[in-house]
């Protein structure tokens, strides 16, 4: 009764949230709410993480939660238009289809695909189903971070970091290839802690960004390039006897063979192949061999390309050998997934199917090559689609292998929220719930805290979250009563809470109503990780030599500088300019950038290209251009910057077909050499004046 009377009243009420977005951010904020709407978003300063500076994107739930343009019911494509339909007719023709492609082809001719457009134990209830209807085709991999993930677990055994405030304690931070001042702006605040102490901050990426303004070096390599680099600045560190004896000695598995590797690494030659002077190599390695305790944070654009794990194993190598491990102030900070104190996606490992309990399930296909196998698998052929929380024909690699193999299907279901590239390729397509709609518990690959996504409003229109869809889509598909009762939460918030209270009740200190009042850290958090020295590799050191690494990926045992499968050194004919395609401030991947708070900020996508590149091919600021390559083309206008090397270009990833296309439109389906993540940057393009 308690939460029905709530939305009654007319009095304005505070309740405290977070955001689900795929961010490292995961803001603690508080809503106002009034009249069953969102009036105003404020900070949360019980977070110590993100206690201060919502962003843009946050404080747009105001317009993406009242935006006339959000799906507010079951539509039916019908001669090639939407029409409104009920959702009993939806759930009878969906259920239908179930049935009849099922008992046709075998359930795995059915794809269930789900991507990171909502965080949330809940999640599960999805999986759940489909196990129900006999299993289905689902993908593998990720479209993230598992390269990097994998690079760590191989090397540290687990993936977690220092607590963020933790950052202020460092005398240096090197920021390599991650650009916090748009990707996740709460840690620009210890960052700017640390340095009004003192400490040196190092930015290395192929382009100056909002995070190398306040830099003390900048570093610019050629894209794909950086295991050279690292490895280089290794072998000077090591020639200058700066590199931490004792705790290799106690701690590290390989260093010898990691030495002898080096041997080959000629640092001329190294420069020469990563486009970084000699001088900023060796001063890189004074850095680093003799500022402690520092903290690397390596970002995830460096491993978007095919040799994104041994890349990354390279970097950690100069956190190791100099000791910056399990000290304050000094981490490798990448992923921490310590309040992921539920998520059974925990390691790369998971991210491909488990003999034991996936097999019956699923048959999957890597999610880096969608488009390219959903066209190419037989027995059964894939017929129909049900995708939700995803938009892969704009995030995806290669959107026009995915569009392809999406138009081949008899049948797609897509649970959106607004009118995307995918969501105009259904057959059906069902409203989706957003953030404040319906309560969830929520973790952070960064904030080290367990939230509570809460409801604090109705469902708009005739929405309904994936859970209740689930589960009358059950009862109308027969399901056994238990099996439903036992997978599927009833339609009601009391069902859903008893749900979540299930989970949290294995932690003392989590319940939902202390969630209800404030973040709370994750049980069993470890505020300075790998303090106690205890690392869960095969040999229980840190592993600069992984056999692991051989075994699973087939890759060196030791870090190694690989060539990239495209090519990375702007001198590929015909296609000389590398395009790397990161996130971007104001968008949240293909999320935000239909809202007018938002376009007014960013209306259309734009290829930054050097002015040296721009004058080779007479182009000037804002002229239309034509970026290309043989997967694709898009037709943009080019910003003429200073902020990225020549031979390189980029159009950051998220923006939809009808605001002028998407970088996937130029990207190819390939997986990274570990982790199964996708090598969206490995990518080589042409630009022309139009
Ligand atoms: N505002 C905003 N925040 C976000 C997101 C978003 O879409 N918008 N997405 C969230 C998600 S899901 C993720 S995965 C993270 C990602 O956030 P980050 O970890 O910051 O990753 P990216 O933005 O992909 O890339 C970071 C930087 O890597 C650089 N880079 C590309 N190639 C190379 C290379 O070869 N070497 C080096 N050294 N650098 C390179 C790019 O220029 C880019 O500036 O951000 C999260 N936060
Ligand atoms: N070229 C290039 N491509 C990239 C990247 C890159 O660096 N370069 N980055 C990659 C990365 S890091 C990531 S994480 C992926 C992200 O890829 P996706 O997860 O596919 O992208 P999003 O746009 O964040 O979210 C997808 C959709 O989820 C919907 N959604 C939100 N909430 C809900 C909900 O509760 N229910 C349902 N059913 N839908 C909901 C949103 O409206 C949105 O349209 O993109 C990848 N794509
Ligand atoms: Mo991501």
């Amino acid at each position: 009764m308690a939460i029905i009377k709530r939305y009654h009243t007319t009095a304005m009420k505070t309740y405290n949230t977070a955001c689900p977005r795929n961010c490292y951010s995961t803001c603690s904020f508080k809503v106002i709410v009034e009249n069953n709407k969102i009036k105003k978003i404020e900070p949360q300063a019980l977070n110590k993480s993100t206690p201060e500076g919502i962003c843009l994107k946050g404080l747009s739930y105001l317009e993406r939660a009242n935006s006339n343009e959000r799906i507010l019911y079951p539509l039916q494509k019908i001669k090639g238009e939407f029409i409104q339909i009920s959702w009993d007719k939806a759930l009878s023709i969906i259920s239908e289809k179930l049935n009849y492609f099922k008992s046709k082809y075998g359930s795995h001719s059915v794809l269930f695909y789900a991507a990171s457009g909502m965080s949330g134990l809940l999640n599960e209830v999805s999986y759940n189903f489909w196990r129900l209807y006999g299993g289905t085709t689902t993908v593998y991999g990720n479209l993230c971070w598992p390269a990097g993930l994998e690079a760590t677990r191989l090397t540290l055994g687990e993936n977690k970091h220092n607590v963020p405030w933790d950052l202020e304690n460092a005398e240096l931070i090197v920021l390599w290839g991650k650009n916090p001042a748009e990707s996740n702006i709460h840690e620009m605040i210890p960052i700017e802690k640390a340095q009004r102490k003192g400490a040196k901050l190092v930015v290395i990426n192929p382009r100056r960004t909002p995070s190398s303004e306040r830099a003390d070096m900048l570093i610019q390599p050629i894209p794909g390039t950086d295991a050279i680099l690292a490895l280089a600045t290794a072998k000077i560190i090591i020639q200058k006897n700066y590199h931490d004896k004792e705790f290799i000695q106690n701690y590290v598995f390989g260093f010898d063979k990691f030495v002898k590797s080096l041997e080959k690494i000629n640092i001329q030659g190294a420069s020469k192949e990563c486009g970084v002077p000699v001088s900023f190599i060796e001063k890189l390695a004074e850095y680093i061999g003799n500022i402690k305790p520092m903290t690397l944070i390596a970002g995830y654009g460096m491993q978007r390309y095919t040799n994104g794990g041994q890349t990354t194993r390279a970097l950690l190598a100069l956190s190791v050998i100099t000791g910056n491990i399990g000290k304050k102030g000094a981490c490798w900070h990448y992923a921490n997934l310590q309040s992921y104190v539920f998520d059974t996606v925990k390691e790369p490992e998971s991210y491909y199917p488990k003999k034991e309990k996936d097999e019956p399930f699923r048959r999957a296909i890597p999610t880096a090559l969608l488009g390219e196998k959903m066209l190419e698998i037989k027995n059964p052929k894939l017929k129909m689609a049900w995708v939700e929380r995803g938009n892969p024909i704009t995030q995806n690699p290669d959107s026009k292998q995915t569009l392809k193999a999406f138009k081949k299907l008899e049948y797609i279901v897509v649970v959106e929220q607004f009118m995307t590239d995918t969501a105009m390729e259904a057959d059906i397509i069902l409203p989706a719930k957003n953030m404040f709609e319906q309560s969830d518990i929520i973790g952070s690959y960064w904030n080290p805290y367990v939230q509570l996504k809460q409801k604090v409003i109705e469902p708009a229109g005739e929405v309904k979250p994936e859970t209740e869809i689930y589960y009358l889509l059950a009862k109308k598909l027969g399901f056994n009563e238990k099996e439903i009762k036992n997978n599927i939460p009833e339609p009601k918030d009391t069902a859903i809470e008893n749900w979540l209270n299930k989970y949290l009740k294995k932690y003392s200190n989590l319940s939902l109503e202390k969630l209800k009042k404030q973040p709370v850290l994750a049980p069993g958090l470890e505020e300075i990780a790998f303090a106690d020295m205890k690392f869960k590799t095969p040999s229980g050191k840190i592993e600069l030599y992984s056999e692991q690494a051989v075994k699973i990926w087939n890759v060196n045992p030791l870090p190694s500088y690989e060539i990239l499968q495209e090519g990375q050194k702007g001198k590929q004919k015909p296609f000389p300019l590398s395009l790397m395609s990161p996130n971007t401030k104001n968008r949240i991947h293909s999320q935000f950038g239909n809202l007018k708070s938002i376009k007014a900020l960013d209306p259309y996508p734009v290829v930054i290209i050097s002015a040296k590149d721009a004058k080779l091919r007479g182009i000037k600021e804002n002229d239309k251009v034509r970026v290309f390559n043989k997967r694709g083309e898009i037709f943009i206008k080019a910003k003429l910057d200073y902020s990225i090397r020549p031979g390189n270009v980029v159009i950051v990833n998220g923006y939809w077909n009808k605001e002028g296309g998407s970088p996937n439109l130029l990207s190819k389906g390939r997986e990274t050499d570990m982790g199964h993540g996708t090598a969206f940057h490995d990518n080589m393009v042409e630009i022309e004046k139009i």
